[in-house]
């Protein structure tokens, strides 16, 4: 028998039926890289195959998802946090409010900011209810380019240069009295040119990461694993430079090795990074 205990991390995030996406891609990533995981679960997607893969969501009632985290946060002394997909304003106010109750090391937020199945209406709720109760308690967020754009409230990302700024912008609107603030803003297959590139501006600093595109497709599961990755890491102890660049490696080998299946996105297999 060991006493010895692994790293833990806590995700907060909603089921994605097919497992190529959400808390089953985290908690994937999570065991991958040598890491406890622990999970609130905050909604359940089904896509649905006969009507075009469209999002079918179900939220988790509000109580539920703070008796997941008190159930939880009872359990393990838990200090790093990934949030991934909320969906409501109801939940992104209980998650706000269960986060704020106790202190982190670090809060790494994947702004996931549209369900296809949502209304427009709920949708723009949504995104103005996660900037305000959840964003100013990140350390680190990891927007895509359509969430850099929405966030730093860009019209357009055609370059490096835009998605610099678009990582200023969004650091701007973060808590920094608390401490260092990061952001990551993934470039993807959808920014011209032959990397995908990401970029990670600290406040100060920028430091960009770039990989040769694994083909011109997105791929589902991408941007679970790369924040799922990042909290990973930091809680065994990396500083977020080296978590973002151990993040990017398992992202592209991962998407190398991605599983077909009979949605329209392939999706990333996390068991193929070797580190
Ligand atoms: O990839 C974004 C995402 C995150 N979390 C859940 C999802 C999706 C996309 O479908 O369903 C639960």
């Amino acid at each position: 028998m060991t006493t010895q205990t692994p790293p833990l991390a806590y995700v907060v995030a909603g089921s994605e039926a097919t497992g190529g996406a959400g808390i089953q891609v985290d908690l994937k990533t999570f065991q991958q890289l040598g890491v406890y995981g622990v999970g609130t679960l905050t909604c359940i997607v089904s896509f649905d195959p006969k009507n075009d893969w469209g999002h079918r969501f179900v939220p988790v009632d509000p109580q539920v998802i703070a008796d997941q985290f008190e159930a939880a946060t009872a359990t393990h002394d838990l200090d790093v946090v990934k949030i991934g997909m909320l969906g409501t304003p109801a939940t992104i106010d209980v998650v706000g409010k269960a986060l704020a109750s106790k202190p982190w090391r670090h809060v790494v937020l994947d702004p996931v900011l549209i369900c296809k199945g949502q209304e427009p209406g709920a949708a723009l709720d949504t995104d103005n209810a996660l900037r305000e109760q959840v964003l100013p308690q990140a350390t680190v967020v990891t927007p895509n380019l359509f969430e850099a754009k929405t966030l730093a409230g860009m019209d357009t990302i055609e370059s490096v240069e835009d998605l610099v700024e678009a990582a200023r912008k969004i650091h701007a609107r973060l808590d920094t009295s608390a401490g260092p603030r990061y952001v990551v803003a993934k470039g993807g297959v959808e920014l011209p040119g032959p990397d995908a590139v990401d970029v990670l501006f600290d406040g100060e600093d920028v430091t960009v990461y770039a990989a040769p595109k694994v083909g011109e497709e997105r791929v589902s599961g991408a941007g679970c694993t790369f924040a799922a990755a990042i909290t990973a890491e930091l809680a065994k102890g990396a500083d977020v430079k080296a978590a973002v660049q151990t993040a990017k490696d398992m992202v592209t080998q991962g998407i190398q090795a991605r599983v077909t299946a009979s949605t329209p996105f392939a999706t990333v297999w996390q068991g193929a990074f070797a580190g």
